[in-house]
C-alpha cells in the first residue's frame, strides 16, 4: 500500500517508536519548547494523532534560561509488562548545573500522567533502554565510562533510575563521526545495537552491529549503513540527513524503521526542521535491509498494518477561541510560559511583556504550531483595541534571531500594520501602513518553498506588506547549530492583545491524495 512521507511532518526530530498491542507510539525531541516530548499514536503507521506530551509540568521540564536548541534532546519510548517508559536528556541540567541530564519517567497510559523524573547518574545524551528476555532493563547512551567515551551500557532500575551494574563502553561505532542515538534489540537470539553516525547533517546515517552477548563485541553490518542519504546530496534527493532511527515490528510480523530526515528548500538548507519518516525493512541473513536501498521516499510502499483504517489526513488547524476552554494539544510555548499572560476568555488573550520575540533565552508571550509543509496559509484575526506601544500578530518563528512578524502596533494613538524582520542582529520594520480605525483585522502569512508573503485586511480586503525568504529561517544559516524548525505563532509584546481566530492550512507536497495515511 502506498503512503506519503514524512509521516509526522514539521519539526519532529529524533523519533523513537514502540508498540503496545495494535497501537504504535512515537515520541520526538522538543528542546526549548514546552510542553516537552510530544506523543503521537497510530494503528496503521501513517495516520498519526497528536495525543499529548510526556513532560507537561515544570517539575518535569525546567527550561528557564535555556539556549535555543537546549532543553530536551533525543528521547526513547518503550513498553514493557504493562508500563510505558520514556528516557531522555535535559541538557540544560548538564550545561547550566554540571549535573547529568539523563532521566526516565513512566506511565500506565501514554496520555499520562507521567511520573516525576528519576535522574540517572550518567553524563552524555541519547539514552535508550532495552528489556532483555529475563526482564532486566539495560541503559545504552552516548557517554563516558571507565574505559573511555562511546556507547555506554549498564543495567538500570527503570522506575528509580538506579544504576545496577558496572558501566561498559560496548561500541565506538563503525567508523562514522558522532556515534549516537543507540537502540538495542534482540532477534533470533542475537543482540543488535543500532546507531546514528556521521552527525545529524548531510552525512547522517544509521548503522547496526550484532553480538551474541549484550556487552559485545559488536560486529557491524558488512553492507554498511542500512539508511542514509549521504550519497544522494548532489542528486537533489528530496529527503536528506536521514538517521537517528528506531525500529519496530507490527502484529503481522513486518518490520518498520522510523528516522529523522529533512526536506531541503535548496542545496544544503532546510527550514521545516528535522521530520519523522517511515520505511519498511526486511531481515535478510540476520541483517535488516531497508526498502529502496535505505533511501527514504516521499511516496513509499509498505505492507501497512490495519490498512482498512488508513484514511487521508491533513495538518490543518482551525481555532475559534470563542468557545475554546482548553489549550490545543499542538500548541507550543517557548521555555516555561508565564501562564498568567495567556487566557481563553472567549478570545485568546495574550498579555505581552517587555520580553520580545527577539529577546534571547526568555519566554516572550508566544504560542505556536509547527509549520508542517512548504505551502501554507495562516490567518489570525485580532481585535484592534491594543494599548499604546503594544505590538501583536503572527510570526514565522525559527529562533529569537531569525523570525518574520506581521503585526499591528499603536503609536501616538494611530494603529499601524507592519512587516518586521529579524535576522541575526538586524531587526527592521520593512513596511508599515496606517490602518483605519476598525474593530478587528486579519493578519496573513502565506508560504511556499522559497518565500513567505505577508498581508493585512482591515475590512476592505488584503493589502500586501511584503515578502521574506524561507532560507532566512533555515537551520544551516543560524549563528548557532539549531535542532528545531519553524513555527507559525501568535505573539504580543508590551500589552494585551486578543485574538478571536487562528487558521493554519497546509498543502502536502507531491501527491496529497496519495498520502492516504
Ligand atoms: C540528538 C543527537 C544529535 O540528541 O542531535 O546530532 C541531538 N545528533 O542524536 C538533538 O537532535
Amino acid at each position: 500500500m502506498q503512503f506519503h512521507n514524512p509521516i509526522i511532518p514539521g519539526y519532529n526530530p529524533d523519533p523513537s517508536i514502540c508498540r503496545a498491542g495494535d497501537t504504535f507510539y512515537i515520541v520526538n525531541s522538543s528542546f526549548e519548547f514546552f510542553p516537552g516530548v510530544p506523543v503521537h499514536e497510530s494503528k496503521n503507521l501513517v495516520n498519526w494523532s497528536y495525543t499529548g506530551h510526556v513532560l507537561d509540568r515544570e517539575s518535569q521540564l525546567p527550561l528557564t534560561g535555556c539556549n535555543p536548541s537546549g532543553g530536551i534532546f533525543a528521547p526513547t519510548i518503550r513498553y514493557h509488562d504493562g508500563m510505558f517508559y520514556m528516557i531522555t536528556t535535559n541538557v540544560n541540567r548538564m550545561w547550566m548545573n554540571g549535573k547529568a541530564g539523563n532521566f526516565i519517567v513512566h506511565a500506565k497510559d501514554p496520555k499520562g500522567p507521567w511520573s516525576e523524573p528519576a535522574w540517572i547518574d550518567q553524563m552524555g545524551i541519547d539514552p535508550s533502554i532495552f528489556f532483555d528476555d529475563d526482564g532486566s532493563c539495560w541503559y545504552t547512551g552516548t557517554g563516558r565510562a571507565n574505559d573511555g567515551q562511546g556507547i555506554v551500557l549498564f543495567k538500570l532500575d527503570p522506575m528509580t533510575g538506579e544504576i545496577l551494574s558496572d558501566k561498559k563502553i560496548i561500541s565506538r561505532g563503525s567508523g562514522g563521526k558522532c556515534p549516537e542515538g543507540p537502540h538495542m534489540y534482540k532477534k533470533d537470539g542475537m543482540y543488535y545495537l543500532m546507531l546514528a553516525e556521521g552527525g545529524t547533517e548531510f552525512g547522517h546515517m544509521e548503522t547496526i552491529g550484532r553480538s551474541e552477548t549484550i556487552d559485545g563485541p559488536y560486529t557491524f553490518n558488512p553492507a554498511g549503513p542500512i539508511l542514509t542519504a549521504r550519497n544522494d546530496n548532489a542528486s537533489g534527493h528530496p529527503i536528506q540527513c536521514t538517521g537517528h532511527a528506531d525500529i519496530v515490528d507490527d502484529e503481522n510480523g513486518n518490520w518498520w524503521i522510523v528516522s529523522l530526515g529533512t526536506r531541503p528548500i535548496g542545496p544544503m538548507a532546510h527550514h521545516l526542521g528535522r521530520e519523522t519518516f517511515l520505511a519498511q525493512l526486511r531481515w535478510v541473513d540476520g541483517w535488516p535491509v531497508v526498502d529502496c536501498g535505505g533511501l527514504m521516499q516521499l511516496e513509499a510502499e509498505g505492507d501497512l498494518p490495519h490498512p482498512e483504517t488508513v484514511s487521508p489526513v491533513c495538518d490543518n488547524h482551525h481555532y475559534d477561541f470563542a468557545e475554546m476552554k482548553s489549550w490545543p494539544v499542538d500548541f507550543a510555548w517557548l521555555r516555561n510560559p508565564e501562564m498568567k499572560n495567556y487566557a481563553l476568555d472567549g478570545t485568546l488573550s495574550l498579555t505581552g511583556t517587555s520580553e520580545r520575540l527577539s529577546t534571547p533565552n526568555t519566554t516572550p508571550t508566544f504560542v505556536g504550531v509547527r509549520q508542517t509543509q512548504f505551502k501554507t496559509i495562516s490567518e489570525a484575526q485580532l481585535l484592534t483595541n491594543i494599548p499604546e506601544g503594544c505590538s501583536a500578530g503572527l510570526t514565522a518563528y525559527g529562533i529569537h534571531t531569525h523570525h518574520y512578524d506581521v503585526l499591528i502596533t499603536r503609536r501616538y494613538g494611530t494603529l499601524y500594520a507592519q512587516l518586521r524582520k529579524h535576522i541575526y542582529d538586524m531587526e527592521a520594520v520593512v513596511s508599515e501602513i496606517p490602518l483605519p480605525e476598525c474593530e478587528k483585522v486579519v493578519l496573513k502569512i502565506t508560504s511556499d518553498r522559497s518565500k513567505y508573503y505577508f498581508a493585512v485586511d482591515a475590512g476592505k480586503g488584503f493589502v500586501e506588506l511584503g515578502t521574506a525568504l524561507t532560507i532566512g529561517l533555515a537551520t544551516e544559516v543560524t549563528e548557532m547549530m539549531t535542532f528545531t524548525g519553524t513555527f507559525i505563532g501568535l505573539f504580543a509584546e508590551n500589552g494585551k492583545a486578543r485574538f478571536t481566530n487562528f487558521d493554519y492550512t497546509a498543502e502536502w507536497e507531491g501527491k496529497p491524495e496519495m498520502r492516504i495515511g
